[in-house]
């Protein structure tokens, strides 16, 4: 994967090394683990040092994420700067709701990324299958994770709703008061990987992180009791290095919605093998219910497709169109020059 690159060094190299140069001069590959307005703070092979993305110079290259290979360079006058972001083996973005070609990436060169979910609250099929839309359109390889186990009685209903969507992907039930499952998660990351953790605020991410590392390095924050809200503690998206060569964990900050582009897209990515039997029904638009010929309904009477699977199927499928046609409401209206443009 990236066996040019020395990760041995990474684990003990989180002090400054003082000079700057000595840093550019010792590798001119270097890591972004933080982003933060116009700086980053970058892994070398001597440590961790604060650079400037330098947009300026750049003007029209790509915006470092974290997660990103760069390479630095010494510019007159504003000390360390990212000079060119290399190509991206992997990358979990999202779609502007209001804009949905605008592609906004969140994590890099990542190896696996979880779907995190808390047992906390009921679990909503529409925001999972969203996000494993993320998950799964990244390149890397999907994981569930959910968090709190320590909190329910009974998680079995829970966890059958997302076997029902997740397929084949993996899923991992966890909790940080007694650290069940985190060995699980540890074996799935692995040295030299990295695994980046998304879901909304309040699920549990942080606090993965530092079972993950053994220590409480990052912030974590109470849900609001009254409603099960998370209080969106973490604002940057972090790489963090774990001891003993396991690997690397890359937190972000609560996802609060997800659009149109990845609910259509969970269609195939989520729900391919229903879409696959339905290219078989008799009827080009059945609505696999009570036609004659229905290759799904068949499809659920031999037991290859659950109940439940289809009925999370026929339920997407229902949303997205109430959800195209308020879109071509909305287009409408802006044609017109009835509506108000969204910001
Ligand atoms: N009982 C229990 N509580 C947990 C567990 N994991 C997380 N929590 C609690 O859930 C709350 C939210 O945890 P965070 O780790 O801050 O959640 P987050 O996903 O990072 O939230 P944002 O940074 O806002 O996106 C905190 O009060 C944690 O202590 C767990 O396994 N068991
Ligand atoms: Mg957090
Ligand atoms: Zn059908």
């Amino acid at each position: 994967m990236n066996a040019d690159v020395d990760l041995a060094d990474w684990g003990a190299a989180l002090v400054d090394p003082g000079g700057w140069r000595d840093v550019v001069a010792a590798a001119d590959r270097a890591r972004v683990v933080r982003v933060d307005r116009g700086e980053c703070d970058v892994m070398t092979g001597r440590g961790r040092v604060r650079v400037l993305s330098d947009s300026q110079r750049a003007q029209g290259e790509i915006a470092p994420v974290t997660g990103d290979w760069v390479e630095l360079a010494d510019a007159e006058g504003l000390g360390p700067v990212i000079d060119r972001v290399l190509a991206r083996r992997t990358a979990v973005s999202r779609r502007d709701p209001a804009e949905k070609d605008l592609e906004q990436v969140l994590a890099s060169n990542i190896d696996a990324v979880a779907v995190v979910l808390g047992l906390d609250r009921p679990i909503q099929p529409g925001w999972l299958e969203r996000l494993l839309v993320m998950a799964i359109d990244s390149g890397a390889e999907p994981v569930i994770v959910l968090t709190k186990l320590d909190g329910i009685d009974d998680p079995s209903d829970a966890r059958e709703l997302v076997d029902a969507i997740a397929g084949s992907t993996p899923v991992v039930m966890t909790s940080v008061v007694d650290r069940h499952g985190i060995g699980d998660l540890l074996a799935l990351i692995g040295a030299g990987r990295t695994l980046a953790l998304v879901g909304e605020s309040g699920a549990g991410k942080s606090s993965l992180v530092n079972a993950l590392v053994g220590t409480e390095l990052l912030e974590v924050a109470e849900v609001r009791a009254s409603d099960a809200e998370g209080r969106h503690t973490t604002t940057a998206r972090e790489l963090v290095i774990l001891p003993n060569d396991a690997g690397m964990v890359l937190d972000t900050p609560g996802i609060r919605t997800l659009g149109l582009w990845e609910a259509e897209h969970a269609v195939d990515l989520v729900f391919g093998d229903l879409v696959d039997f339905a290219d078989e029904c008799r009827f080009r638009d059945c609505a696999h219910g009570k036609e004659p010929g229905c290759a799904v309904r068949g499809a659920v009477d031999d037991g290859k497709v659950s109940k439940m699977r289809l009925r999370l199927f026929l339920e997407l499928v229902g949303e997205l169109e109430n959800l195209r046609r308020r879109e071509e409401e909305r287009e409408r209206r802006q044609r017109s020059g009835g509506g108000k443009r969204r910001r």
